[in-house]
C-alpha cells in the first residue's frame, strides 16, 4: 500500500513538474483521496470497536457532563417529606407517588407506574407502586439508576422505645434517592442532547411544593467543557415497599425477604418483556450529614467492575473523600432482586458509618430524626456529580 501511494505521490508530481492541466492532476489525485479516505474509515471503525471492547470501566479522566444543582435535589427531598410519611397504603404515599411521577413527565420523561398487591411480613396487603421514569426508551442501550420512595412504618431503631411505632418521615432513608433522579433526569432533559425542549416547565421551581436553583444554573469552570450528547438511554425505578421489613419489635422470625418488596417484583416481573440494561445504581440513604460511601459487598460480588467505575468517578469529579476505598458490609437491599433475578449487575451507593454506635447506616436510621434538619446538600452533591460523570462518560 505504501508503494502505490508513493507511486501516486510521483505520478502527481510528476505530472506538474510536466506542466499537465490542472483537471488531469485531479483526476490522478482521485485514486489516493480515495484510498485515504477508506483508509480512516477502517482506521476509526477500528479505533472505536477496540474502545467499546474495553470501555467497561471507562470513566472520562476530566469532569465531564453538566453541574448537579444540590439546591434542587435538596428541595426535592423536602417537597417529598412536605406529604409526611410516605408509608405503604396511606394518603401521603399516594399523594407523592403521583407528584412524583408528574416531575418525571415535566422532564420529558416516559412514566410508566407498576401498580400490584403485595403481601407484608404481617399479612397487610400492600397497594404498592414501582415508579419507572425512562429517558429515551426508544434507545436498547441502557443503564438504570433506581431507589426506593417508600417510607418506613415504624421507627424500631429509634433510641427512644416510645418511638418505635411511629412512622419515619424518611428525608434520607426514602426521599434522598428519588431526590438525586429527579435532579438527574432534570439534566438530562436539558443537556442530554435528545432535542430541544418542549413548552414543559423544567426548572425544580415549578411547583409551590419545590424551588430550586433556576435552569439557568452555570455548571462551574471546571465542567463546562461541552459534552457529546449522550446515545444511551436511562431508566430511573422509584422502588415501592423497601422499608415494610419485619420490625425490630416482633417476633416473627424473618428472612430478608420482607425488606425490598417492590424491587423482588419489578425484577420477576419487568415492565417490558425482556428487559435488560448495561448495568444499575441503586441509590440508598445517599443525603445524610457525614455520610462515607463504602464498597457495599454484594456489589462487589456481582458488579465490582461498576463499583470501580462509580467510585473512579468520584475521584475524577473531586469528591473521593466520600468513596472511600474500602468494603463496607453486605446489604439486604433492592439491588439483590436486580441482580439475582432480572440478572442486571446493579450496585448500591449506601452510607456506612463504622463508628456510629446507634446504626452503621448512621445516626438517623429507623429513626423520628430521619428529617430535612439531618440532610446535607454536600452529600447530595458528591452522588449527584459522580452519577452525572458516569453517565456522561459512557
Ligand atoms: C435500607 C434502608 N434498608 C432498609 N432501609 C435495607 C435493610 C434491610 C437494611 C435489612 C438492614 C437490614
Ligand atoms: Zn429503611
Amino acid at each position: 500500500m505504501i508503494t502505490e501511494i508513493n507511486d501516486i505521490f510521483t505520478e502527481i508530481n510528476d505530472l506538474w513538474m510536466r506542466k499537465i492541466s490542472v483537471a488531469r492532476v485531479f483526476s490522478h489525485l482521485l485514486p489516493l483521496t480515495s484510498y485515504l479516505f477508506i483508509s480512516l474509515l477502517l482506521l476509526s471503525s477500528c479505533g472505536l470497536r477496540k474502545q467499546t471492547a474495553t470501555n467497561d470501566n471507562a470513566v472520562s479522566a476530566q469532569p465531564v457532563g453538566p453541574a448537579f444543582c444540590a439546591d434542587s435535589a435538596y428541595a426535592f427531598c423536602e417537597a417529598q417529606c412536605d406529604f409526611g410519611p410516605r408509608t405503604m397504603n396511606s394518603q401521603a404515599h399516594d399523594d407523592c407517588g403521583a407528584w412524583i411521577m408528574e416531575k418525571f413527565k415535566s422532564y420529558g420523561m416516559s412514566v410508566t407506574p407498576q401498580q400490584t398487591l403485595l403481601k407484608g411480613y404481617d399479612g397487610t396487603m400492600l397497594r404498592a407502586t414501582n415508579i419507572i421514569a425512562s429517558y429515551r426508551p426508544e434507545l436498547t442501550d441502557r443503564i438504570l439508576i433506581c431507589a426506593h420512595w417508600d417510607s418506613r412504618p415504624w421507627a424500631d431503631n429509634d433510641p427512644d422505645e416510645a418511638n418505635h411505632r411511629k412512622p419515619v418521615l424518611a428525608a434520607n432513608d426514602g426521599a434522598s434517592g428519588v431526590a438525586v433522579m429527579l435532579e438527574l433526569a432534570r439534566l438530562l432533559r436539558e443537556y442530554g442532547g435528545a432535542g430541544a425542549r418542549g413548552h414543559e416547565n423544567t426548572s425544580a421551581a415549578d411547583t409551590s411544593r419545590a424551588t430550586s436553583a433556576s435552569d439557568s444554573i452555570l455548571a462551574p469552570p471546571h465542567l463546562r467543557t461541552p459534552a457529546p450528547p449522550l446515545t444511551l438511554g436511562v431508566d430511573f425505578i422509584c422502588f415501592d415497599a423497601e422499608d415494610w421489613g419485619t420490625p425490630q419489635w416482633d417476633d416473627t422470625p424473618s428472612d430478608g425477604d420482607t425488606w425490598a418488596l417492590g424491587a423482588q417484583y419489578w425484577a420477576a416481573n419487568p415492565h417490558v418483556d425482556g428487559y435488560t440494561a448495561r448495568y444499575g445504581i441503586l441509590l440508598d440513604m445517599v443525603g445524610g450529614q457525614g455520610a462515607q460511601f463504602y464498597q457495599e459487598q454484594q456489589s462487589l460480588q456481582y458488579a465490582r467492575s461498576i463499583v470501580d467505575k462509580v467510585w473512579r468517578a468520584s475521584q475524577v469529579v473531586g469528591f473521593g473523600s466520600f468513596f472511600p476505598s474500602r468494603e463496607g458490609v453486605g446489604i439486604t437491599d433492592d439491588h439483590l432482586p436486580v441482580n439475582r433475578v432480572a440478572k442486571i449487575p446493579c450496585i448500591d451507593i449506601i452510607p456506612y458509618y463504622p463508628d456510629c454506635p446507634q446504626s452503621s447506616f448512621g445516626p438517623t436510621w429507623h429513626t423520628v430524626n430521619d428529617d430535612m434538619a439531618h440532610i446535607d446538600r454536600n452529600t447530595l452533591q458528591a452522588v449527584g456529580q459522580t452519577l452525572i460523570q458516569v453517565l456522561w462518560s459512557e
